[in-house]
């Protein structure tokens, strides 16, 4: 019997590879890792980063992972999201600006990956079908299809980690009469770009990121109007002209959408930016994640270790404020129980450790609250590991002056530039305000870049 331990880690996406760096950097230190398995089933790693125009099934016929579109910025400051021991200075090699377009920051990314030279662990092209427990054995056995070799493969594993995202399955309600909209109706999950909706009247339904960013992106890609509908509270942003805010949708007669305060106008399409549901098709209820969006997902001891098997693991299974920086918190910590440098306590000493902060968390009341919440987490997992602790409190900070300038300016904010919280290098100044920018590529962002002093809105 093999006597070496196996993990298998599902999904190279950001998260997954921070699993794949923190066991690479134990191993460089010196210490015996476990033989690691990640399953990816595109053809590339970066998840959600790695975009694709497709929509639908993919070129395997499996359902398209990656919500992002083409034209998408980071929609916080990079200074917030920086790995500790992967700098963007590192990466660049001189400042760049706080809200790179989606390729730059794919390509931060991947350079750390491919430094780390983990990719021979990936088995791109290899979906997860089945996963499953035996109790006896206390083992995992794993079924994933090769999608180009056209095999069926189980093998057994030790320890499962799960790190295949939460945004990309679509939460899709029903809106009374909106089976006779006669216009165009997508998810976010869908939209790739809003070119297709220059000259159109846009209703999207929802009121957090998406509905935010897609729509704001539509009014700078020339859309006629842009209303949102928000179920719980406005997102309040000073919009600018031809873009407002209504409640909830009541009812949709044709092509007019009559809100539950009386109003109504007439639109030509409508995004549903409605959110995503955590959705975990190969695995049985019993080890599958039910929750909300939001930063404590019950079931996880440490928001990663799932309480009723601890031998399986979540990574990125929270709403998201913090990104890579906090999957590298989380992929640390796992990687120390998996290889028995952390203790896992008691199943009763873990519950009283999830009560506590499943307490604070209902205690959180707005944004400032939600954003400390998430530091405060990712503080007491870096406590655990040796991932290099940084400077969260300044995290924070940066976070609570991007929210203050997105309330300035809605459509300025990614003008806006921070000093990183790693090394200190303030971030340049792009060369072009986002408004004005109709070229998001990688080339195009890095042609010369001149620092200056930061751009007041
Ligand atoms: P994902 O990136 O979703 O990666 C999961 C991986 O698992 C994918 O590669 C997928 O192919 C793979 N996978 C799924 N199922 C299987 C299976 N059965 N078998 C094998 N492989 C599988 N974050 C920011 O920091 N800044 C932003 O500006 C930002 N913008 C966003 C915009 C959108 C539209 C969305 C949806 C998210 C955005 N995010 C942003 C958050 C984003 O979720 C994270 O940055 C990050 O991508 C999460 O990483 P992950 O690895 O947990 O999941
Ligand atoms: P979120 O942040 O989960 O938000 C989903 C939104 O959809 C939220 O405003 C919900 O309203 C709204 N929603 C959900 N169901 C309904 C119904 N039935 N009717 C009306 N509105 C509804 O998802 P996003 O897609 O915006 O963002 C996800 C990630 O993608 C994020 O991390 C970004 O980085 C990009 P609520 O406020 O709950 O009342």
């Amino acid at each position: 019997m093999n006597s070496v331990k196996r993990v298998a880690i599902i999904g190279a996406g950001p998260s997954g590879m921070a699993a794949l760096r923190a066991f690479k950097s134990a191993e460089k230190s010196g210490s015996e890792i476990p033989e690691v398995v990640c399953y990816e089933k595109q053809d590339d790693w970066g998840g959600q980063w790695n975009f694709t125009w497709r929509t639908g099934t993919d070129g395997y016929g499996e359902p398209v992972h990656s919500s992002m579109y083409r034209n998408l910025w980071s929609n916080g400051p990079k200074e917030a999201l920086e790995f500790a021991e992967y700098t963007f200075d590192e990466h660049f090699n001189r400042p760049i600006s706080s809200y790179p377009p989606r390729e730059v920051l794919w390509d931060y990314i991947n350079g750390r990956a491919v430094q780390s030279g983990v990719k021979e662990l990936v088995r791109f092209a290899h979906v997860v079908r089945r996963v499953e427990f035996d109790d006896e054995t206390e083992q995992f056995t794993v079924t994933v299809d090769d999608l180009r070799e056209h095999v069926t493969s189980t093998e057994v594993f030790d320890e499962v980690i799960v790190s295949t995202g939460h945004f990309s399955f679509p939460n899709v309600p029903d809106i009374a009469g909106i089976e006779t909209f006669p216009g165009e109706v997508i998810h976010a999950h869908e939209f790739r770009g809003a070119e297709r909706f220059a000259g159109q009247r846009l209703l999207l339904v929802g009121g957090s990121y998406s509905a935010e960013d897609i729509g704001i992106q539509s009014h700078k890609m020339g859309a006629r109007h842009v209303t949102m509908s928000y179920r719980s509270r406005p997102q309040g942003f000073a919009w600018p002209d031809g873009v407002d805010e209504r409640p909830q949708i009541d009812r949709i007669d044709g092509g007019v959408a009559t809100f539950i305060d009386g109003s109504s106008g007439e639109f030509d399409a409508i995004i549903l930016c409605t959110g995503y549901l955590h959705h975990y098709p190969f695995l049985p209820e019993h080890l599958h994640l039910r929750s909300p969006n939001n930063l404590y997902p019950g079931g996880l001891y440490r928001g990663v270790t799932w309480q009723a098997n601890p031998h399986l693991h979540y990574l990125g299974a929270q709403d998201q404020w913090f990104t890579f920086n906090m999957f590298d918190a989380q992929a640390w910590y796992v990687r120390d129980l998996i290889l028995g440098r952390a203790q896992l306590p008691s199943a009763d000493e873990r519950a009283a450790h999830m009560r506590q902060w499943a307490d604070r968390y209902r205690g959180v009341e707005d944004d400032a609250a939600a954003v400390r919440f998430q530091a405060d987490y990712i503080r007491d997992l870096i406590e655990q590991t040796d991932y290099p602790m940084f400077d969260l409190d300044e995290v924070v900070r940066i976070f609570l002056e991007w929210k203050a300038d997105k309330k300035r300016n809605i459509l300025t904010y990614r003008d806006q530039v921070y000093p990183s919280v790693m090394t200190g290098t303030m971030a340049a100044v792009h060369h072009t305000r986002w408004i004005d920018e109709l070229d998001d590529s990688r080339e195009r962002y890095l042609e010369s870049q001149p620092t200056a002093d930061r751009v007041t809105s």
